[in-house]
């Protein structure tokens, strides 16, 4: 038939969500139904901070009830896309040897710059092409190899989040590429493990699978499962299971070169280019080169992005203000603009005790007056960010010799619209905000190319353009915003990261 419905489990560092997809290939047209939501709630005891794995394993299983509930006795596939870097610890036996770490464990803080001067920025960056993130793989598990060397010794197999999940559902283990390729332990060339990185770090690099190409079938549900949920088994596909990844996959784009903006939690802003750039200049800016689906390969930035305001909000809440995030854009839209700025990306925003109070004292620091009201700060945030946007969009630019006609938004974050305008009128281009479902997209389509009822990532491309809105925002009061880029840089310019 022409219809084929498949199941995408896209998982982000504040929630989750099963989304069933139903393509009619004849009409060219795809459709969606959110089955099941949830939240992810990262769990703190001690001074470790970890992800609640169980429960999402739990949370992955009610959404297949639900898609069953649904009505949905046709589903071909299935596959799971999360955020990156994070990993799970197999034993012999294959248990789950303790909880995952949750990137924004302080075990890492320092661990980065010691890493460096063992093996040489220049090297680390030609053979990785990765960005310097405190929190990649490779520093959390030298972290633990400092802290809990036990952990290591014992363990047997290395798995992403997605692996691992995915390792629960059918009792196979692999590695899929997009995600192995932001441990910054894999070749950015060879895209193999490095063995001479691993070697120098001591670390145990038997632990490591080879990755499997992303878009491979790689198992099913085990009969157990089939069992508990009384339904009957499913191919579960390896899609790039990095939720980048399966963003940068839904860009409708019409255009070969195009820049983007995934909006989630992070702000990830870049262009999909044939080959890792490694040049000096990139290494200079800190972007990474992560690995796509078909050979892709992602020249981005890391922003800050919604996680300063997601924050906020979670310290307000606890305040016993429970104001929505609609209702602080809200209030953030009658602030005078331009008052004051951070940059999203400075080290003390990464994982603070209080944002609210962090973004008062970076104003501070930098002899800024600063925001006090709810308003006022989200004010802050969103034209920060805006202004950040422009700054790596123009870097992008330069390092691919490339002009944009506009930016790509996709994801959750395009429903906060003022962000959308403000970009618009930072990088004074046109921005297309849409499909908000970016990373469920991408996952969808991969499993339909690898079904075969899609040719490939083109195909895939035209389909979703064709499927879903994509609103558009034009540059507004240009004069305004290039006056205070210029002061938004120079506050930027103390910062620890660049
Ligand atoms: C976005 C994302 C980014 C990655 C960060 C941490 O959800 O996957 O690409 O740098 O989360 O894993």
């Amino acid at each position: 038939s022409n219809f084929s419905s498949v199941l995408a489990f896209d998982l982000g560092a504040s929630s989750g969500r099963a989304i069933v997809g139903r393509l009619d290939s004849e009409a060219g047209w795809i459709t969606i139904e959110e089955v099941h939501r949830f939240s992810n709630d990262p769990v703190k005891v001690g001074d470790r901070l970890h992800w609640d794995i169980l429960r999402l394993f739990h949370e992955l299983k009610q959404g297949i009830l639900q898609t069953k509930h649904l009505g949905y006795t046709d589903i071909e596939s299935l596959a799971i896309d999360s955020w990156a870097v994070d990993f799970g610890l197999l034993a012999a036996s294959g248990e789950l040897l303790g909880n995952p770490y949750h990137y924004r464990d302080h075990q890492t803080d320092n661990v980065m710059d010691k890493v460096i001067t063992s093996i040489g920025r220049e090297k680390l960056y030609a053979t990785t092409g990765l960005q310097f993130l405190q929190f990649n793989s490779i520093f959390q598990l030298v972290a633990i190899q400092q802290r809990n060397p036990e952990l290591l010794k014992r363990a047997e197999t290395f798995l992403m989040i997605p692996d691992l999940l995915r390792y629960f559902l059918t009792g196979e283990k692999h590695s899929e590429f997009t995600n192995a390729s932001t441990t910054q332990l894999l070749n950015a060339t060879t895209k193999a493990w490095d063995t001479e990185l691993l070697e120098q770090l001591g670390l145990p690099g038997e632990i490591l699978l080879q990755p499997v190409a992303s878009g491979t079938r790689v198992g099913a549900l085990t009969p157990d499962i089939c069992e508990e949920l009384d339904v009957a088994s499913i191919p579960v596909i390896a899609v790039g299971e990095h939720d980048t990844a399966s963003a940068v996959v839904a860009v409708p784009a019409l255009d070969e070169d195009f820049a983007f903006l995934s909006c989630g939690t992070w702000s990830l802003l870049g262009t999909e280019t044939d080959a890792p750039v490694l040049s000096e200049q990139a290494q200079a800016w800190n972007f990474t080169n992560e690995g796509g689906v078909y050979g892709t390969n992602r020249l981005l930035k890391n922003i800050m992005g919604l996680w300063l305001i997601q924050e906020c909000k979670r310290t307000w809440d606890k305040e016993g203000k429970n104001i929505s995030f609609a209702e602080l854009v809200k209030l953030a839209e009658p602030v005078k603009p331009f008052q004051f700025f951070i940059d999203p990306d400075d080290d003390m925003f990464l994982n603070p005790a209080h944002m609210p109070k962090q973004i008062q004292q970076y104003c501070r620091d930098t002899n800024q007056i600063f925001p006090e009201t709810e308003g006022e700060i989200v004010r802050c945030i969103l034209e920060s960010l805006a202004m950040k946007y422009r700054y790596i969009f123009e870097r992008t630019e330069q390092l691919t010799g490339k002009s944009y006609q506009g930016l790509h938004i996709v994801g959750g974050g395009i429903q906060n619209e003022l962000l959308c305008q403000f970009t618009a009128s930072a990088i004074q281009r046109e921005v297309w905000a849409g499909p908000v479902e970016g990373s469920a997209l991408g996952n969808l389509v991969v499993q339909w190319i690898a079904l075969g009822y899609i040719a490939d990532l083109r195909e895939a491309r035209k389909l979703i353009r064709n499927s879903f809105p994509v609103k558009t925002y034009t540059p507004q009061g240009s004069a305004g915003w290039q006056e205070a880029y210029a002061r938004f840089e120079q506050v930027a310019s103390r910062s620890t990261v660049k």
